[in-house]
């Protein structure tokens, strides 16, 4: 029997990336700098927001949109530190931006500096969306090892930021930092690297200066840009 080809003969992510494209310019007009957390389960980024937000207490307004398959665990222990949202994707293993537009308007990102959006804990299906954000960030824990970027590329190709967590456990591991260094930079030479352990607090004041400077970049080129129009 011959095959059959059946030929789409469009872009069918055209509109998303539209969409996608509209919030964060919606974003950006508001001053709001939007980052995109991806990491696989348990890595650490609820507890690196915890810290973030423990960092800025007073200083900055954040809110974070939190996604998850099925519970509203990590929403209760942002709450005490930032205005969340959960974003329960009812088993789907990344979030899409139809979710994080409902969530944005439960949340209002009105008045916030900083939107974090927490993808679903998995370092594949969550690299092939884009929700609006203007920087994507890779967690990756001591725990997991060094070779990872290697076999999860698209998430770190696709980040301009990586955090190594839980480095306090760096004593009873066989994990090199240099080697992960060296081989997500073979995949994404333009990462901006961080080591931290957001239990201990460590490395997240380097961690938030990047955040805020990455905000002044964006603000004094949304400015010129409006100057010109
Ligand atoms: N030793 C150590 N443990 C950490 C650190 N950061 C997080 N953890 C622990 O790692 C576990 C997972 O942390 P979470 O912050 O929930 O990780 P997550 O990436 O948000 O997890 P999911 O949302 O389920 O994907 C928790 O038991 C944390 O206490 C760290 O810097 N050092
Ligand atoms: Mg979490």
């Amino acid at each position: 029997m011959n095959p059959i080809t059946i030929s789409v003969g469009r872009d069918v992510q055209a509109a998303a990336r539209r969409e996608a494209a509209g919030l964060r310019a919606r974003l950006t007009a508001g001053g709001t700098l939007v980052v995109n957390l991806l990491s696989s389960p348990g890595s650490g980024k609820t507890s690196l927001l915890e810290a973030t937000a423990r960092h800025w207490a007073g200083r900055y307004r954040m809110g974070v949109l939190v996604g998850d398959i099925a519970t509203d665990r990590d929403a209760r222990r942002l709450a005490p530190f930032v205005p969340v949202v959960q974003l329960s994707t009812g088993g789907a293993c990344h979030l899409e931006l139809p979710l994080v537009e409902r969530g944005l308007e439960a949340l209002g990102a009105e008045g916030l500096e900083f939107l974090f959006i927490e993808n679903v804990g998995n370092l594949v299906c969550p690299a092939s969306h884009d929700l609006g954000e203007h920087l994507r960030v890779v967690v990756l824990s001591a725990t997991e090892g060094d070779d990872k970027p290697a076999k999860y590329p698209k998430a770190f190709r696709t980040s301009q930021s990586l955090i190594i967590s839980k480095t306090d456990l760096l004593p009873y591991l066989h994990f090199s930092i240099d080697a992960a260094i060296e081989e997500a930079r073979a995949i994404q030479p333009d990462l901006a690297i961080f080591a931290a352990c957001a239990i201990r607090g460590e490395g997240i004041a380097e961690w938030c200066a990047f955040l805020e400077r990455q905000r002044s970049a964006q603000i004094a080129e949304r400015d010129a840009e409006r100057s010109h129009c």
